[in-house]
Protein backbone atom coordinates (compact mmCIF):
# COMPACT_ATOMS: atom_id res chain seq x y z
CA UNK A 1 0.00 0.00 0.00
CA UNK A 2 1.15 3.35 -0.74
CA UNK A 3 0.90 6.57 0.40
CA UNK A 4 0.03 9.42 -1.25
CA UNK A 5 2.42 12.06 -3.10
CA UNK A 6 1.52 15.08 -1.75
CA UNK A 7 3.12 17.06 -4.55
CA UNK A 8 -0.09 15.73 -6.46
CA UNK A 9 -2.31 17.00 -4.60
CA UNK A 10 -3.56 20.59 -6.57
CA UNK A 11 -6.98 20.31 -6.49
CA UNK A 12 -8.64 19.30 -3.10
CA UNK A 13 -12.45 18.71 -2.63
CA UNK A 14 -13.32 19.35 1.17
CA UNK A 15 -16.84 18.20 1.92
CA UNK A 16 -18.72 20.18 5.38
CA UNK A 17 -15.83 22.84 4.64
CA UNK A 18 -18.27 25.88 6.15
CA UNK A 19 -18.52 23.81 9.42
CA UNK A 20 -16.26 24.16 12.71
CA UNK A 21 -13.36 21.54 11.98
CA UNK A 22 -13.93 21.59 8.17
CA UNK A 23 -13.56 25.60 8.13
CA UNK A 24 -10.61 25.13 10.13
CA UNK A 25 -9.06 22.48 8.03
CA UNK A 26 -9.13 24.85 4.86
CA UNK A 27 -7.55 27.61 6.53
CA UNK A 28 -4.81 25.37 7.42
CA UNK A 29 -4.30 24.17 3.87
CA UNK A 30 -4.65 27.90 2.69
CA UNK A 31 -1.94 29.03 4.87
CA UNK A 32 0.31 25.79 4.69
CA UNK A 33 0.11 24.98 1.19
CA UNK A 34 -0.90 27.98 -1.11
CA UNK A 35 -0.47 26.32 -4.47
CA UNK A 36 -3.51 23.81 -3.29
CA UNK A 37 -6.87 24.94 -4.94
CA UNK A 38 -9.44 24.48 -2.64
CA UNK A 39 -13.24 23.84 -3.41
CA UNK A 40 -15.69 23.06 -0.24
CA UNK A 41 -19.40 21.47 -0.83
CA UNK A 42 -21.31 22.50 2.01
CA UNK A 43 -24.92 22.66 2.85
CA UNK A 44 -25.15 25.51 4.63
CA UNK A 45 -27.22 23.73 7.36
CA UNK A 46 -27.76 25.35 10.70
CA UNK A 47 -24.24 24.49 11.63
CA UNK A 48 -22.57 26.03 8.39
CA UNK A 49 -21.66 29.12 8.08
CA UNK A 50 -20.21 31.39 5.20
CA UNK A 51 -18.58 33.66 7.51
CA UNK A 52 -16.16 30.97 8.60
CA UNK A 53 -14.60 31.09 5.21
CA UNK A 54 -14.16 35.04 5.24
CA UNK A 55 -10.75 36.47 3.38
CA UNK A 56 -9.97 32.64 2.68
CA UNK A 57 -8.69 31.71 -0.59
CA UNK A 58 -11.65 28.95 -1.82
CA UNK A 59 -14.64 28.50 -3.86
CA UNK A 60 -17.56 27.52 -1.64
CA UNK A 61 -20.37 25.41 -3.97
CA UNK A 62 -23.26 25.48 -1.65
CA UNK A 63 -25.02 22.12 -1.88
CA UNK A 64 -25.60 18.42 -0.59
CA UNK A 65 -23.34 16.06 -0.56
CA UNK A 66 -25.86 13.19 -1.16
CA UNK A 67 -27.16 15.00 -3.95
CA UNK A 68 -25.20 12.62 -6.97
CA UNK A 69 -25.30 15.08 -9.10
CA UNK A 70 -23.71 17.82 -7.98
CA UNK A 71 -21.07 15.53 -6.23
CA UNK A 72 -20.50 13.60 -9.26
CA UNK A 73 -18.91 16.83 -10.83
CA UNK A 74 -17.04 18.12 -8.05
CA UNK A 75 -15.19 14.77 -7.34
CA UNK A 76 -14.14 14.40 -11.50
CA UNK A 77 -12.60 17.85 -10.78
CA UNK A 78 -10.54 17.13 -8.04
CA UNK A 79 -7.73 14.61 -7.28
CA UNK A 80 -8.35 14.46 -3.11
CA UNK A 81 -11.36 14.71 -1.46
CA UNK A 82 -11.56 15.31 2.56
CA UNK A 83 -14.89 14.44 3.72
CA UNK A 84 -15.84 16.61 7.37
CA UNK A 85 -19.76 16.87 6.40
CA UNK A 86 -22.10 15.06 8.62
CA UNK A 87 -24.83 15.96 11.04
CA UNK A 88 -22.60 16.02 14.37
CA UNK A 89 -24.53 17.11 17.44
CA UNK A 90 -25.44 14.00 19.44
CA UNK A 91 -28.34 15.50 21.49
CA UNK A 92 -30.24 16.47 18.04
CA UNK A 93 -29.88 13.07 16.80
CA UNK A 94 -31.17 12.36 19.47
CA UNK A 95 -34.38 14.77 18.74
CA UNK A 96 -34.38 13.68 14.92
CA UNK A 97 -32.41 11.15 14.04
CA UNK A 98 -33.28 11.29 10.31
CA UNK A 99 -30.64 13.94 8.98
CA UNK A 100 -28.33 12.17 10.36
CA UNK A 101 -29.08 8.84 8.62
CA UNK A 102 -29.48 11.28 5.19
CA UNK A 103 -26.46 12.71 5.44
CA UNK A 104 -23.87 10.54 7.43
CA UNK A 105 -24.96 7.21 5.67
CA UNK A 106 -26.21 8.22 2.16
CA UNK A 107 -23.87 11.84 1.67
CA UNK A 108 -21.12 9.10 2.57
CA UNK A 109 -22.38 6.49 -0.19
CA UNK A 110 -22.87 9.06 -2.39
CA UNK A 111 -19.47 10.38 -2.24
CA UNK A 112 -17.86 7.01 -1.83
CA UNK A 113 -19.48 5.93 -5.18
CA UNK A 114 -17.91 9.68 -7.35
CA UNK A 115 -14.52 8.67 -5.94
CA UNK A 116 -14.70 4.74 -7.40
CA UNK A 117 -15.95 6.43 -10.55
CA UNK A 118 -13.08 9.02 -10.75
CA UNK A 119 -10.58 7.02 -9.10
CA UNK A 120 -10.09 10.34 -6.65
CA UNK A 121 -8.14 9.48 -3.16
CA UNK A 122 -10.46 9.93 0.04
CA UNK A 123 -9.83 10.79 3.65
CA UNK A 124 -12.82 10.23 5.72
CA UNK A 125 -13.28 12.13 8.85
CA UNK A 126 -14.80 9.98 11.68
CA UNK A 127 -15.03 9.91 15.38
CA UNK A 128 -13.86 8.23 18.84
CA UNK A 129 -17.72 7.74 19.41
CA UNK A 130 -17.91 4.37 17.09
CA UNK A 131 -16.31 2.42 19.92
CA UNK A 132 -18.94 2.93 22.36
CA UNK A 133 -17.91 4.32 25.94
CA UNK A 134 -15.18 3.31 28.45
CA UNK A 135 -15.61 3.11 32.34
CA UNK A 136 -14.81 6.04 34.03
CA UNK A 137 -11.30 5.46 35.82
CA UNK A 138 -10.33 2.47 34.48
CA UNK A 139 -6.75 2.38 32.65
CA UNK A 140 -8.25 1.46 29.31
CA UNK A 141 -8.54 3.33 25.89
CA UNK A 142 -9.83 2.70 22.22
CA UNK A 143 -7.60 1.39 19.81
CA UNK A 144 -8.13 1.08 15.97
CA UNK A 145 -8.75 -2.52 16.67
CA UNK A 146 -11.50 -2.06 19.13
CA UNK A 147 -14.82 -3.24 18.39
CA UNK A 148 -17.46 -0.63 16.88
CA UNK A 149 -20.81 0.01 19.56
CA UNK A 150 -21.69 2.84 19.04
CA UNK A 151 -24.70 4.36 21.60
CA UNK A 152 -26.54 7.17 19.44
CA UNK A 153 -28.17 7.50 16.27
CA UNK A 154 -25.30 10.39 15.53
CA UNK A 155 -22.46 7.52 16.46
CA UNK A 156 -24.06 4.61 15.05
CA UNK A 157 -24.75 6.72 11.43
CA UNK A 158 -20.75 7.78 11.84
CA UNK A 159 -19.96 3.82 12.64
CA UNK A 160 -22.15 2.86 9.18
CA UNK A 161 -20.23 5.40 7.28
CA UNK A 162 -17.01 3.64 8.53
CA UNK A 163 -18.08 0.86 7.42
CA UNK A 164 -18.91 1.29 3.55
CA UNK A 165 -15.72 3.16 3.53
CA UNK A 166 -14.04 -0.03 4.29
CA UNK A 167 -15.57 -2.14 2.58
CA UNK A 168 -15.06 0.24 -0.59
CA UNK A 169 -11.42 -0.09 -0.16
CA UNK A 170 -11.57 -4.05 0.33
CA UNK A 171 -14.22 -4.42 -2.83
CA UNK A 172 -12.95 -1.52 -5.17
CA UNK A 173 -9.92 -0.70 -4.33
CA UNK A 174 -10.82 2.65 -3.20
CA UNK A 175 -7.63 4.57 -2.11
CA UNK A 176 -8.93 5.73 1.01
CA UNK A 177 -8.13 6.44 4.47
CA UNK A 178 -10.18 7.15 7.84
CA UNK A 179 -9.52 8.91 10.90
CA UNK A 180 -11.37 8.51 14.71
CA UNK A 181 -10.50 11.64 16.27
CA UNK A 182 -11.73 12.45 20.48
CA UNK A 183 -13.27 15.40 21.00
CA UNK A 184 -12.23 18.92 19.56
CA UNK A 185 -13.03 22.31 21.26
CA UNK A 186 -11.86 26.28 19.45
CA UNK A 187 -12.65 28.63 17.17
CA UNK A 188 -15.90 28.36 14.99
CA UNK A 189 -17.71 25.67 17.25
CA UNK A 190 -21.00 25.93 16.83
CA UNK A 191 -22.47 27.34 19.99
CA UNK A 192 -24.49 24.17 20.75
CA UNK A 193 -21.30 22.03 22.01
CA UNK A 194 -20.58 21.56 25.62
CA UNK A 195 -17.56 24.31 25.52
CA UNK A 196 -18.45 27.12 23.10
CA UNK A 197 -22.09 26.53 25.42
CA UNK A 198 -20.23 27.19 28.49
CA UNK A 199 -18.41 30.04 27.33
CA UNK A 200 -20.91 32.51 25.54
CA UNK A 201 -23.25 31.49 28.16
CA UNK A 202 -21.21 33.12 31.18
CA UNK A 203 -20.20 36.07 28.03
CA UNK A 204 -24.02 37.01 28.57
CA UNK A 205 -24.22 36.75 32.47
CA UNK A 206 -26.20 32.57 32.32
CA UNK A 207 -25.08 29.96 34.21
CA UNK A 208 -22.73 27.30 32.58
CA UNK A 209 -25.11 23.97 32.51
CA UNK A 210 -23.92 20.21 32.68
CA UNK A 211 -25.66 17.44 32.26
CA UNK A 212 -25.86 15.24 35.11
CA UNK A 213 -23.55 14.67 37.71
CA UNK A 214 -20.94 16.05 35.33
CA UNK A 215 -18.60 13.15 35.69
CA UNK A 216 -18.14 12.01 32.24
CA UNK A 217 -14.53 12.42 30.39
CA UNK A 218 -13.86 13.21 27.65
CA UNK A 219 -10.26 13.36 25.48
CA UNK A 220 -9.83 17.21 24.60
CA UNK A 221 -8.26 18.03 21.52
CA UNK A 222 -7.61 21.23 19.87
CA UNK A 223 -8.80 21.55 16.56
CA UNK A 224 -5.61 22.51 14.63
CA UNK A 225 -3.98 19.52 16.20
CA UNK A 226 -6.99 17.02 14.84
CA UNK A 227 -6.35 18.76 11.36
CA UNK A 228 -2.55 18.59 11.58
CA UNK A 229 -3.02 14.95 12.15
CA UNK A 230 -5.39 14.66 8.79
CA UNK A 231 -2.75 16.60 7.06
CA UNK A 232 -0.10 14.23 8.14
CA UNK A 233 -2.17 11.15 7.40
CA UNK A 234 -2.70 12.65 3.69
CA UNK A 235 0.55 13.34 3.35
CA UNK A 236 2.11 10.14 4.84
CA UNK A 237 -0.75 7.84 5.44
CA UNK A 238 -0.53 4.44 4.19
CA UNK A 239 -3.91 3.48 1.87
CA UNK A 240 -6.70 1.61 3.82
CA UNK A 241 -5.79 2.49 7.16
CA UNK A 242 -7.40 3.67 9.92
CA UNK A 243 -5.63 6.34 12.49
CA UNK A 244 -6.81 7.63 15.88
CA UNK A 245 -6.57 10.85 16.96
CA UNK A 246 -6.47 11.90 20.46
CA UNK A 247 -4.38 14.73 22.39
CA UNK A 248 -4.21 12.37 25.78
CA UNK A 249 -6.22 14.76 27.20
CA UNK A 250 -8.66 12.58 29.47
CA UNK A 251 -7.95 13.52 33.27
CA UNK A 252 -10.16 16.18 33.26
CA UNK A 253 -13.96 14.92 33.60
CA UNK A 254 -17.16 17.82 32.60
CA UNK A 255 -17.58 19.46 35.82
CA UNK A 256 -13.77 20.52 35.89
CA UNK A 257 -14.04 21.88 32.49
CA UNK A 258 -16.60 24.19 33.21
CA UNK A 259 -15.11 25.22 37.10
CA UNK A 260 -11.74 25.97 34.52
CA UNK A 261 -14.20 27.67 32.29
CA UNK A 262 -15.64 29.72 35.18
CA UNK A 263 -12.43 30.41 36.77
CA UNK A 264 -10.50 31.86 33.32
CA UNK A 265 -13.46 33.96 32.85
CA UNK A 266 -13.41 35.10 36.14
CA UNK A 267 -17.01 33.76 36.53
CA UNK A 268 -17.40 33.02 40.49
CA UNK A 269 -19.53 33.61 43.26
CA UNK A 270 -18.58 33.50 46.65
CA UNK A 271 -16.16 30.96 45.29
CA UNK A 272 -19.43 28.77 43.94
CA UNK A 273 -18.00 28.11 39.95
CA UNK A 274 -21.21 29.77 37.95
CA UNK A 275 -22.78 26.71 36.63
CA UNK A 276 -25.91 24.57 37.52
CA UNK A 277 -27.14 21.07 36.71
CA UNK A 278 -29.46 20.29 34.09
CA UNK A 279 -30.95 16.93 32.76
CA UNK A 280 -28.86 14.21 32.05
CA UNK A 281 -28.34 13.25 28.22
CA UNK A 282 -30.11 9.50 27.61
CA UNK A 283 -27.84 7.00 27.02
CA UNK A 284 -24.70 9.29 28.32
CA UNK A 285 -21.79 7.78 26.94
CA UNK A 286 -19.40 8.06 30.09
CA UNK A 287 -16.00 8.09 28.73
CA UNK A 288 -14.03 8.26 25.78
CA UNK A 289 -10.23 7.74 25.55
CA UNK A 290 -7.95 7.46 22.78
CA UNK A 291 -4.86 5.33 21.78
CA UNK A 292 -2.89 7.51 19.18
CA UNK A 293 0.03 5.90 19.30
CA UNK A 294 0.00 4.13 15.60
CA UNK A 295 0.04 8.19 14.54
CA UNK A 296 2.60 8.94 16.48
CA UNK A 297 4.90 6.54 16.07
CA UNK A 298 4.38 6.19 12.12
CA UNK A 299 3.39 9.30 10.71
CA UNK A 300 5.23 11.16 13.63
CA UNK A 301 2.57 13.66 14.46
CA UNK A 302 2.42 14.69 18.47
CA UNK A 303 -0.33 17.85 19.35
CA UNK A 304 1.04 21.33 20.14
CA UNK A 305 -2.20 21.88 22.55
CA UNK A 306 -0.87 19.86 25.32
CA UNK A 307 -2.32 22.07 27.93
CA UNK A 308 -6.14 21.99 28.28
CA UNK A 309 -6.27 25.63 30.21
CA UNK A 310 -4.13 27.46 27.77
CA UNK A 311 -6.43 26.02 24.87
CA UNK A 312 -9.56 27.00 26.43
CA UNK A 313 -7.82 30.42 27.50
CA UNK A 314 -7.36 31.54 23.97
CA UNK A 315 -10.49 30.06 22.53
CA UNK A 316 -12.54 31.96 25.05
CA UNK A 317 -10.91 35.26 23.90
CA UNK A 318 -11.96 33.86 20.39
CA UNK A 319 -15.69 33.86 21.59
CA UNK A 320 -15.16 37.21 23.67
CA UNK A 321 -13.95 38.90 20.32
CA UNK A 322 -16.29 37.34 17.90
CA UNK A 323 -19.76 38.12 19.77
CA UNK A 324 -21.08 38.77 16.05
CA UNK A 325 -20.17 35.49 15.13
CA UNK A 326 -22.09 33.65 17.65
CA UNK A 327 -25.13 36.21 19.27
CA UNK A 328 -27.97 36.06 16.74
CA UNK A 329 -28.00 32.76 17.13
CA UNK A 330 -27.83 31.58 20.83
CA UNK A 331 -31.60 32.20 21.96
CA UNK A 332 -32.45 29.67 19.17
CA UNK A 333 -30.02 27.08 20.25
CA UNK A 334 -31.24 27.86 23.97
CA UNK A 335 -35.06 27.88 23.75
CA UNK A 336 -34.13 23.86 21.77
CA UNK A 337 -31.98 22.97 25.42
CA UNK A 338 -35.05 24.41 27.49
CA UNK A 339 -37.17 22.29 25.51
CA UNK A 340 -35.73 19.11 26.77
CA UNK A 341 -34.74 20.33 30.32
CA UNK A 342 -31.24 21.22 29.50
P1 LIG B 1 -20.25 20.80 12.25
O1 LIG B 1 -21.63 20.37 12.58
O2 LIG B 1 -19.70 22.03 12.90
O3 LIG B 1 -20.10 21.01 10.67
C1 LIG B 1 -20.66 20.14 9.75
C2 LIG B 1 -20.70 20.83 8.39
O4 LIG B 1 -21.27 19.92 7.44
C3 LIG B 1 -21.57 22.10 8.36
O5 LIG B 1 -20.92 23.14 7.69
C4 LIG B 1 -22.81 21.67 7.61
O6 LIG B 1 -23.45 22.73 6.91
C5 LIG B 1 -22.25 20.61 6.68
N1 LIG B 1 -23.26 19.65 6.23
C6 LIG B 1 -24.19 19.00 7.01
N2 LIG B 1 -24.96 18.22 6.24
C7 LIG B 1 -24.52 18.36 4.96
C8 LIG B 1 -24.90 17.81 3.71
N3 LIG B 1 -25.94 16.94 3.62
N4 LIG B 1 -24.20 18.16 2.61
C9 LIG B 1 -23.16 19.04 2.69
N5 LIG B 1 -22.78 19.61 3.83
C10 LIG B 1 -23.43 19.26 4.96
O7 LIG B 1 -19.35 19.53 12.57
P2 LIG B 1 -17.82 19.44 13.05
O8 LIG B 1 -17.78 19.43 14.53
O9 LIG B 1 -17.01 20.41 12.29
O10 LIG B 1 -17.47 17.97 12.57
C11 LIG B 1 -16.92 17.73 11.27
C12 LIG B 1 -16.66 16.25 11.11
O11 LIG B 1 -15.77 15.81 12.12
C13 LIG B 1 -17.90 15.37 11.25
O12 LIG B 1 -17.81 14.33 10.31
C14 LIG B 1 -17.82 14.83 12.66
O13 LIG B 1 -18.45 13.57 12.77
C15 LIG B 1 -16.31 14.70 12.84
N6 LIG B 1 -15.80 14.78 14.22
C16 LIG B 1 -16.17 15.82 15.01
C17 LIG B 1 -15.62 15.90 16.30
C18 LIG B 1 -15.96 17.06 17.21
O14 LIG B 1 -15.53 17.05 18.37
N7 LIG B 1 -16.67 18.07 16.78
C19 LIG B 1 -14.73 14.91 16.76
C20 LIG B 1 -14.41 13.85 15.89
C21 LIG B 1 -14.94 13.81 14.62
O1 LIG C 1 -24.52 21.89 27.79
C1 LIG C 1 -23.92 20.82 27.84
N1 LIG C 1 -23.56 20.31 29.06
C2 LIG C 1 -22.90 19.13 29.21
O2 LIG C 1 -22.61 18.73 30.34
C3 LIG C 1 -23.54 20.08 26.65
C4 LIG C 1 -23.90 20.61 25.28
C5 LIG C 1 -22.85 18.90 26.81
N2 LIG C 1 -22.53 18.41 28.04
C6 LIG C 1 -21.73 17.18 28.17
C7 LIG C 1 -22.15 16.01 27.31
C8 LIG C 1 -20.81 15.34 27.01
O3 LIG C 1 -20.45 14.49 28.10
O4 LIG C 1 -20.42 17.53 27.72
C9 LIG C 1 -19.81 16.48 26.97
C10 LIG C 1 -19.49 16.97 25.56
O5 LIG C 1 -20.72 17.18 24.88
P1 LIG C 1 -20.79 17.59 23.31
O6 LIG C 1 -20.06 18.86 23.09
O7 LIG C 1 -22.21 17.50 22.89
O8 LIG C 1 -19.88 16.46 22.65
P2 LIG C 1 -20.01 14.85 22.55
O9 LIG C 1 -21.41 14.40 22.67
O10 LIG C 1 -18.99 14.27 23.47
O11 LIG C 1 -19.58 14.65 21.00
C11 LIG C 1 -18.51 15.43 20.43
O12 LIG C 1 -17.33 14.69 20.31
C12 LIG C 1 -17.32 13.66 19.36
C13 LIG C 1 -18.90 16.01 19.07
O13 LIG C 1 -20.11 16.75 19.19
C14 LIG C 1 -19.04 14.92 18.05
O14 LIG C 1 -19.30 15.47 16.76
C15 LIG C 1 -17.77 14.13 18.00
O15 LIG C 1 -17.92 13.04 17.14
Amino acid sequence: MHALDWETMRRLLVTGGAGFIGANFVRLVAQQRPEVEITVLDKLTYAGNRANLDGVDAELVVGDVADERVVDKLVSQADTVVHFAAESHNDNSLRDPSPFLHTNIMGTFVLLEACRRHDVRLHHVSTDEVFGDLEIGADTYFTEETPYNPSSPYSATKAGSDHLVRAWVRSFGLRATISNCSNNYGPYQHIEKFIPRQITNLLLGQPAKLYGTGEQVRDWIHVDDHNEAVLAILDRGRIGETYNIGADQEDTNNRQVIEMICELMGATDDGQARFEHVADRPGHDQRYAMDANKLRRELGWSPRYTDLREGLAATIEWYRAHEEWWRAGKEEVEANYAKQGQ
